[in-house]
């Protein structure tokens, strides 16, 4: 299958293109570098500014289109009243993560960004952290030692070094100057720094208590928008280095046990498709099932607010239970 950067970037397309440069001096051919090198790419392709989302429009639009369907205008609605169904009480799930990705405004994105000024972003954040009224703190990865970092990615808490995806979009460089990871006590709210995003703010915690996980995400990204601003504009959402997470840049999974789905994936994937789901495995993305558990999330994220893609989850997994408990 190929990539959609591969599928929109006509030989005319890449005309218009090529002689661009963004502000920040990112150009078509930095951000098509991942797709190109990675052939087994689905997307191929990041930005590495905001500007890129309008100067390289006439290849970004037509993949934000395919990946994020038709939309009026993207819409954020940071709440948790009204979403139905938020505590599925069902062992068979047995863990809750909601993620959104952020990027600081007046600064390029972490494909296009210099190592000192990832540093500044990396202390602009950690000034906002120890604002937050819950107890907590930042670790760098630089300090960090290997065996803190293993458990904290075996935990599923710490994003690994970046994947071969992330390393040729230049998401990798200086690593690890200016990456890191907040969390409270308990490690159920958590901010990567410098990864994919300059921030992904995440809550998460055993079973599946998804309003729960939901309302104390919203309760601390307030909190950080009092010291943080993130880019945003009104057509995309909020601004990400990859067209994926653009919009509310939300990811709501669970990890979730269907053995008896998992012996039926056609039928697994076409519930997931018609309820907009993805399907990962459970050490993240590009990773593997293990023991029948698979981590289950919506895949709209552009053109529907917080709460629509939470409902997109819980309505699927609901749908998913039930269908596995039906064999
Ligand atoms: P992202 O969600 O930021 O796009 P990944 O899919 O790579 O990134 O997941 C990042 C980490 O979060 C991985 O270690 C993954 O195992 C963990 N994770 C994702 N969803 C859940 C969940 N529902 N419960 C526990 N860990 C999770
Ligand atoms: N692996 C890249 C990006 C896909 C979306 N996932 C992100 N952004 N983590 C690809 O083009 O397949």
């Amino acid at each position: 299958m190929q990539s959609l950067m591969k599928k929109y970037l006509t030989d005319e397309v890449y005309g218009e293109l090529k002689n661009l440069k963004t502000k920040s001096g990112y150009t078509i051919d930095m951000a098509i570098n991942s797709g190109l090198k990675n052939p087994d790419s689905s997307i191929g392709i990041y930005a590495g500014d905001v500007e890129s989302y309008e100067l390289f429009k006439s290849i970004f639009d037509p993949i934000i289109q395919e990946y994020h369907g038709e939309y009026e205008a993207h819409k954020t609605a940071l709440h948790v009243e009204g979403l139905k169904g938020g505590n599925i009480e069902d062992d068979r799930i047995v863990s809750t993560r909601i993620r959104v990705g952020r990027n600081l405004t007046d600064f390029p994105l972490g494909t296009n960004v210099s190592k000192s000024q990832r540093l500044e972003v990396e202390n602009k954040i950690k000034d906002a952290l120890d604002n937050l009224t819950c107890q907590g703190k930042y670790y760098s990865l630089e300090s960090m030692s290997e065996n803190d970092r293993a458990k904290l990615i075996k935990d599923h808490f710490l994003f690994k070094e970046g994947d071969r995806f992330l390393e040729e979009a230049g998401l990798n460089r200086d690593w690890p100057s200016g990456r890191g990871i907040y969390h409270n006590e308990d490690k159920t709210f958590l901010v990567w720094v410098n990864e994919e995003d300059q921030l992904r703010i995440i809550s998460m915690q055993q079973g599946g208590n998804i309003k729960e996980v939901f309302t104390r995400l919203v309760l601390y990204i307030n909190e950080l928008e009092k010291y943080l601003e993130f880019a945003y504009s009104n057509k995309l959402g909020f601004i990400t280095s990859c067209p994926t997470n653009l919009g509310t840049a939300m990811r709501a999974s669970v990890h979730v046990k269907l053995p008896n789905l998992a012996k039926d994936m056609s039928k697994f994937e076409k519930i997931c498709n018609e309820y907009h789901l993805q399907i990962r495995g459970i050490h993240g993305e590009h990773s593997k099932s293990e023991e029948g558990i698979f981590d289950i999330s919506n895949k709209r994220r552009l053109g529907v607010s917080e709460i629509e893609c939470v409902q997109d989850m819980v309505n699927g997994v609901n749908i998913l239970l039930k269908e596995d408990g039906e064999y």
